[in-house]
């Protein structure tokens, strides 16, 4: 299996992937497409069915969209816990999942992912309230009924969904109940996360666009 990814400092969908790969020890090779430089977007559609990292290359098929890159490696790997075992656990934590596909659209836009960065009051609150207000109830809820330090109990696929929203609370400092900072901590303490952001620190490269600082 090769995961095709985006630069390690920006790419929040590729962390996604490639954090529950790392965390449940599956074995996969790494290749990264550069969101930036001349070329990079014609590198993507010549690489990738979408033009959009990440990517899962699985012998002769190409899987695109993170959702689907999750649900197959929950597939192929039936007896690791990448979902809640329980039934009702796991639709909620498919539910949370989509959500974070398909929402959080004012704080996406507002605080990318951006992990060598400390960014604070550089966004306006006002504009991502009602993205903060879901989170602090979505996840509080979760973790009030959890057994243990995250969303569903142990780390599954719901709270590798939710890693680069993590991130975002914490590079941009936007306000969070002490619950909600202790699980961004926790996504942070993970030694997969670790791995990941260590090798983020080391690149050089600018996504502009990603950068708050340029607007
Ligand atoms: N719906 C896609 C979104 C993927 C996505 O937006 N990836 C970004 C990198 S984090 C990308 O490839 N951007 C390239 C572009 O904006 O053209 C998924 O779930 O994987």
């Amino acid at each position: 299996m090769e995961l095709l990814i985006g630069n390690k400092n920006y790419s929040s969908w590729s962390l996604r992937p490639w954090i529950l790969l790392k965390h449940f020890n599956i074995d996969f090779s790494e290749t990264m497409l550069l969101l930036n430089g001349d070329g990079w977007k014609e590198n993507l559609i010549k690489n990738t069915p979408t033009g959009f990292v990440p990517v899962l290359n699985v012998d002769d098929i190409q899987i695109a969209e993170t959702i689907s890159i999750i649900e197959y490696i929950a597939d192929r790997f039936p007896d690791l816990p990448i979902w809640p075992k329980d039934i009702k656990q796991r639709a909620l934590a498919r539910a949370a999942s989509a959500e974070m596909h398909a929402g959080f659209m004012k704080i996406r836009n507002a605080a990318p992912m951006n992990l060598r960065k400390s960014l604070p009051n550089r966004v306006d609150i006002d504009e991502i309230q009602s993205d903060l207000d879901r989170i602090e109830d979505l996840w509080g809820e979760l973790l009030a009924k959890s057994s243990s330090s995250f969303l569903f109990g142990e780390f599954c696929a719901a709270d590798a969904m939710f890693a680069p929203l993590a991130t975002r609370l914490k590079t941009y400092h936007l306000p969070m109940s002490k619950n909600i900072a202790q699980y961004v901590d926790n996504i942070h303490n993970l030694s997969a996360f670790i791995e990941w952001k260590d090798a983020a620190l080391k690149e050089k490269w600018n996504v502009e666009e990603d950068e708050i600082d340029f607007i």
